[in-house]
């Protein structure tokens, strides 16, 4: 899988064939239609802003580079994209990899400015999935509905939390403890850590796991604590059996994802505000019906 790339002219052309994508730009489609994605394994990293995902990523990229293998990043990030401090902020963190052939880094603005993955995630996955990856990483932040979009792309899916989260967690945040395989309570060089990872394993003995029982990794990623444990947890996640039932639901999860796009492509607001102002107007007016006729 591993190959040596001239770094600058094809990752500048993998860069090209993203943003034609992310824009839709002439020609897009013909790209997604030639793609021919490999297995290649995807690793979500959610939580809470600050959490330390992307110093934790920035560690696994390391671990992956040494051993001499690929991985391409991806950070979705929440701020507009007229606000690019977060993503200059990356750019500097991962630095000391660019001069390696074996990392690319996309940052992206995220849909809404709560979170949310970007609008073309699941197309930048399968460009990336075409280009010789070992392995691809999603860091995203974990705010409302991006925590659970992540668990319908990723393989393996890690929650990062710190020692303060606890008590958000003593009032369980909807779905949190459905969608991790792994929990991470970073910054475990603060007091608390213990009492997070406790009270983690705890609710996760209640809930029953059918195939996978999620371990909780006390990780300190500036110092760089914990991070082999947990990308050997990551690895054994990814070698679970179960994972490749797992995998056609995820396609298929997919694929409603895009019939739903396609379909509500050609519907413009504009034409339906137009439409529904004469509609209105009728006294047998009735919006499910309207619904159901629209053509
Ligand atoms: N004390 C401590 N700080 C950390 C740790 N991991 C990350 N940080 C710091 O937390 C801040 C946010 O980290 P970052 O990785 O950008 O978080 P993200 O928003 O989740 O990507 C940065 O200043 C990091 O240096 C840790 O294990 N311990
Ligand atoms: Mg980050």
């Amino acid at each position: 899988m591993n190959h040596p790339l001239d770094k600058s002219s094809d990752y500048r052309s993998l860069a090209r064939k993203i943003s034609l994508v992310e824009n839709e730009s002439f020609g897009y489609k013909d790209i997604l239609t030639a793609l021919h994605p490999a297995s290649v394994p995807v690793i979500g990293i959610t939580g809470p802003p600050g959490a330390g995902k992307s110093t934790i990523t920035d560690r696994l990229v390391a671990i992956v580079l040494e051993q001499g293998m690929r991985v391409a990043v991806v950070a979705v990030d929440p701020s507009s994209p007229f606000h690019y401090g977060a993503i200059l902020g990356d750019r500097i963190r991962f630095s000391r990899f660019f001069n390696n052939t074996g990392f690319y880094l996309r940052s992206m603005a995220s849909r809404g400015a709560l979170g949310g993955l970007c609008e073309k995630i699941i197309e930048i996955t399968d460009l990336l999935k075409s280009e010789n990856f070992d392995y691809i990483i999603i860091e995203t932040v974990g705010v409302g509905q991006s925590e659970v979009e992540i668990a319908g792309l990723a393989d393996t899916t890690v929650v990062v939390l710190v020692p303060e989260s606890g008590d958000e967690i003593q009032s369980i945040k909807a779905g949190i403890l459905e969608i991790g395989h792994i929990y991470v309570v970073n910054k475990a060089d603060r007091s608390g850590a213990d009492r997070l990872q406790k009270l983690l394993e705890e609710r996760i003995q209640e809930n029953h796991y059918e195939y996978w029982t999620p371990p909780v990794i006390k990780t300190s990623a500036t110092a760089g604590e914990g991070i082999l444990l947990l990308w050997e947890q990551i690895l054994s996640h990814l070698r679970n059996p179960a994972l490749q039932k797992k995998h056609l639901f995820l396609l298929a999860e997919k694929l409603y994802r895009l019939i739903q796009k396609n379909r509500m492509a050609d519907i413009s607001k504009h034409t339906l505000h137009q439409r529904l102002e004469q509609e209105v107007k009728r006294l047998d007016f009735n919006l499910y019906k309207f619904a159901d006729e629209w053509k």
